[in-house]
């Protein structure tokens, strides 16, 4: 490990016409330790394959939190209180149009299991390194895989950031194919977390008028996987960027955060922090829940940024389609909520289509949705 964090400090230090970059990153990418394993060989100073161009663009970050806050919505008693409910559908479609971000509180998952998932997933992550990487994989297929930076030889610039990924519908790994050091958490979170899935679904198909069970009746979203992040300390946290800005491919996320915040939502040209609040999930709508909503609901940027403190623990759960089992499934506009006055914004296409340009275009910051508008909408 000391040879090779040399070799990619060397690699920093070289001039720009003999800078090899693609050889520091497979030098990174074969250490299978990712950015913890670096920070454990003893590096000052960042890799040059973290500079980020863009970490401060022309948004800004704190004014914008004297004047913006992410919604906290209460999801107390909705079931049994109708009139409650109406009040939250009302919040949850004004945040989902205005934010497509919030946060929920009394979600109905207990504050210690959210605590044990953020133990098991940072237990993982500081694994002895031998262990750790035993999981080590970019092949796709694997149903619990550890790596560095999923588009690690696409994206212009390599995040400060390692993650576990765990497959969790419609094919979950076997138990024994999870590490023993997070296992049960892990199957019960992902139990826990599909229901909330579910809830949520429901709540989104009313606050759009559509019945109740409307979300969840359709195949195309019942495919799930969580992506279990671990953003180790950055010496230099102002060159690089713990999550570049996306928007997510999924129908929506869940997202679980540490108290150590970073995670910040585009909202009107700013950056807002989305402050951790203790035992909230954060919620946020994805590029195909906006595309099936022709915009009712929004899929908006975010983003992490290096911290010179850490660990910061995530874990991020996305529900898609079953992908590739449901490929070549027909997207659109829902029928049901256009008319004369909401004609159609996107043509329909297949899950495959919108996927296959998402990975193509990795994380460049544009939305997955363009080439799916129609050209008068
Ligand atoms: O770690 C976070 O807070 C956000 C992670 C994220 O945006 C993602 O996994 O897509």
């Amino acid at each position: 490990m000391a040879t090779i964090s040399k070799t990619l400090s060397e690699a920093k230090s070289t001039k720009d016409c003999s800078y090899d970059r693609i050889a520091e990153l497979k030098a990174f990418d074969e250490t299978k330790l990712g950015v913890k394993g670096l920070l454990d060989s003893g590096v000052t100073k960042i890799p040059r394959m973290f500079y980020h161009d863009k970490v401060k663009d022309n948004t800004e970050t704190t004014p914008s939190d004297l004047k913006f806050n992410v919604p906290i919505i209460d999801l107390k008693d909705i079931d049994t209180n109708s009139y409650l409910r109406v009040e939250t559908l009302d919040k949850i479609r004004k945040a989902c149009k205005e934010w497509g971000f919030f946060q929920v509180v009394n979600h109905g998952i207990g504050v210690e299991v959210l605590e044990e998932m953020l133990c098991g997933i940072r237990r993982f992550h500081e694994l002895d390194a031998e262990v750790r990487k035993t999981f080590y994989s970019r092949d796709l297929s694997k149903k619990v895989r550890y790596f560095s930076n999923g588009s690690l030889f696409k994206d212009p610039a390599a995040n400060w950031r390692d993650t576990i990924a765990f497959f969790s519908s419609p094919h979950p790994p076997n138990p024994e194919e999870i590490p023993a050091v997070c296992r049960d958490i892990v199957v019960e979170y992902t139990e826990k977390i599909r229901a909330l899935g579910l809830t949520m679904f429901e709540l989104f198909s009313e606050a759009l008028g559509l019945p109740t069970s409307y979300l969840n009746e359709l195949d195309s979203v019942k495919g799930g996987f969580h992506l279990c992040h671990y953003y180790p300390s950055c010496p230099e946290p102002e060159l690089t960027m713990g999550t570049s800005k996306h928007t997510d491919i999924s129908f929506m996320t869940i997202l679980l955060q540490d108290q150590i915040g970073g995670l910040e939502v585009l909202h009107e040209n700013q950056w807002v922090d989305v402050h951790p609040v203790h035992g909230s999930l954060v919620i946020n709508i994805g590029d195909l829940l906006q595309l099936l909503t022709n915009d009712m609901f929004v899929s908006v940027y975010h983003r992490v940024l290096s911290k010179d403190i850490g660990p910061r623990i995530s874990v991020a759960s996305f529900f898609k389609s079953p992908f590739p089992d449901n490929a070549s499934m027909v997207v659109g506009p829902i029928k049901e909520l256009l008319s004369e006055d909401n004609p159609p914004i996107y043509r329909d296409t297949t899950i495959e289509d919108v996927t296959a340009h998402y990975f193509k275009k990795g994380l460049d910051g544009n939305s997955s949705l363009l080439p799916f508008r129609l050209c008068s909408a």
